[in-house]
C-alpha cells in the first residue's frame, strides 16, 4: 500500500495546481507540526507566487510546543507566509481560519469579492479533516489517501464559508520529500508514508536513536528504564523485554518491539514529540551541500 510518487505524477500534480492557481487568492498548506521541513513541499512557493500562504502546523497536539514555536518563527521568514500551529481535530480553533484569511487579504472577502482558498499538502497531514471541519459536514474521506489515482483535482467545486470565503472542496495533493533520506525516515515514523516504503525495524531504529538523543527522559519514564539506553537497538530490546515480545528460546522479537515503539510515537503515548528542529535541518542541509560538491584536486 506504499504511495509511490513518480516524476510523471509530480509533473501532473504540478500542472493541475498551476492551472487552477489563476482562480486562487490564498493558499493553505497543511504540514505536520512534528516534521515541518519534511512535510513541506517546496513547490508551493513556486506555485503560489505572490499569493499569501497560511502554513498550518497541524497535529500540533502531538508535537513539542517549544519546537513548534521555533518553526513558526522560521517559516514566517518567507515572504507572504503566516504560520499557524493547530490541531484540526480542535473544531472551534479551526473555525477561526476564515478570519485569518480575511486578515491576510483585507481588500477581499467582501460581499462583492470572495477569497478563493485552496488547501494543499502531502498525504495524511489532515487536509480532508480540515475541509470537513470548515465545511461543517463530511465532504472528504478522512484516512488513507490513494495519492496516485487522485493526484489532485481542480478548484472548480467550492464551498462558501462565512465572510465570503470560497474554499475548494478538494485539496491539492503534493508529494512528500522522499529524496532526502532523513526526511523519508521521519515521514515513515510519523505515519505520513506507509510502513512498506522502508523496512519497519529500520524505521523504529531511526526513531529510537533519535529519541535517545532528544527525549531521553520521556523514554526512560515510559518504559520504566533504569538508565538511558546507549543505542537504538538497546532501547528496542528493553521495550521487547518489558512488553513480553519474546520468541522461543527467550529471543526478543525486534519486529514486535519496533511496532510498539512506532505505535506509541504515533498515538502520542510517549508525549508530544518533534522530529525536526530548524537548527537540525540547517545542519543537515549544509552536510548535504558539502556532499554534493565535486571533489577538488
Ligand atoms: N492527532 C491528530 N491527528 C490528526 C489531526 N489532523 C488529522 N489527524 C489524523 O490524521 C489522519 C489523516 O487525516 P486526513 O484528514 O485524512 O489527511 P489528508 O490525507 O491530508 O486528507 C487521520 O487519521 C486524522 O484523524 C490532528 O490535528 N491531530
Ligand atoms: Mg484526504
Amino acid at each position: 500500500m506504499a504511495v509511490q510518487w513518480y516524476p510523471g505524477h509530480m509533473n501532473k500534480a504540478r500542472r493541475i495546481i498551476k492551472d487552477t492557481m489563476s482562480e486562487v487568492d490564498l493558499v493553505i498548506e497543511v504540514m505536520d507540526a512534528r516534521i515541518p521541513f519534511s512535510s513541506e513541499n517546496p513547490m508551493v512557493a513556486e506555485l503560489r507566487q505572490h499569493r499569501p500562504c497560511i502554513k498550518i502546523l497541524n497535529k500540533s497536539d502531538l508535537a513539542d510546543p517549544a519546537t513548534t514555536k521555533l518553526w513558526m518563527a522560521h517559516l514566517e521568514k518567507e515572504q507572504g507566509v503566516k504560520a499557524q500551529a493547530l490541531s484540526v481535530l480542535d473544531k472551534s480553533r479551526t473555525k477561526n481560519l476564515p478570519d485569518l484569511c480575511r486578515k491576510l487579504l483585507p481588500d477581499r472577502g467582501t460581499a462583492v469579492k470572495s477569497i478563493r482558498v485552496m488547501i494543499m499538502g502531502i498525504p495524511n497531514v489532515g487536509k480532508s479533516t480540515l475541509i470537513n471541519t470548515l465545511a461543517g459536514k463530511t465532504l472528504a474521506k478522512v484516512g488513507d489517501e490513494p495519492a496516485v489515482t487522485k493526484v489532485v483535482s481542480s478548484a472548480q467545486h467550492r464551498i462558501l464559508l462565512s465572510g465570503n470565503i470560497a474554499l475548494s472542496d478538494t485539496p491539492g495533493i503534493l508529494w512528500p520529500k522522499i529524496e532526502n533520506e532523513n526526511s523519508s525516515y521521519r515521514l515513515a515514523v510519523t505515519g505520513a508514508i506507509k510502513n512498506t516504503a522502508i523496512d519497519f525495524e529500520d524505521i523504529a531504529l531511526f526513531a529510537a536513536d533519535y529519541l535517545i538523543d532528544a527525549y531521553a527522559e520521556k523514554i526512560v519514564e515510559r518504559y520504566k528504564l533504569k538508565q538511558t539506553p546507549q543505542t537504538g537497538t538497546e532501547l528496542l530490546e528493553e521495550i521487547g523485554r518489558r512488553r513480553g515480545c519474546l520468541r522461543g528460546g527467550g529471543i526478543i522479537d525486534m519486529n514486535r518491539a519496533s511496532e510498539i515503539l512506532i505505535h506509541e510515537i504515533r498515538s502520542g503515548a510517549l508525549g508530544a514529540l518533534s522530529f525536526e528542529t530548524p537548527a537540525m535541518i540547517a545542519e543537515e542541509t549544509v552536510v548535504d551541500e558539502e556532499e554534493d560538491e565535486p571533489e577538488q584536486g
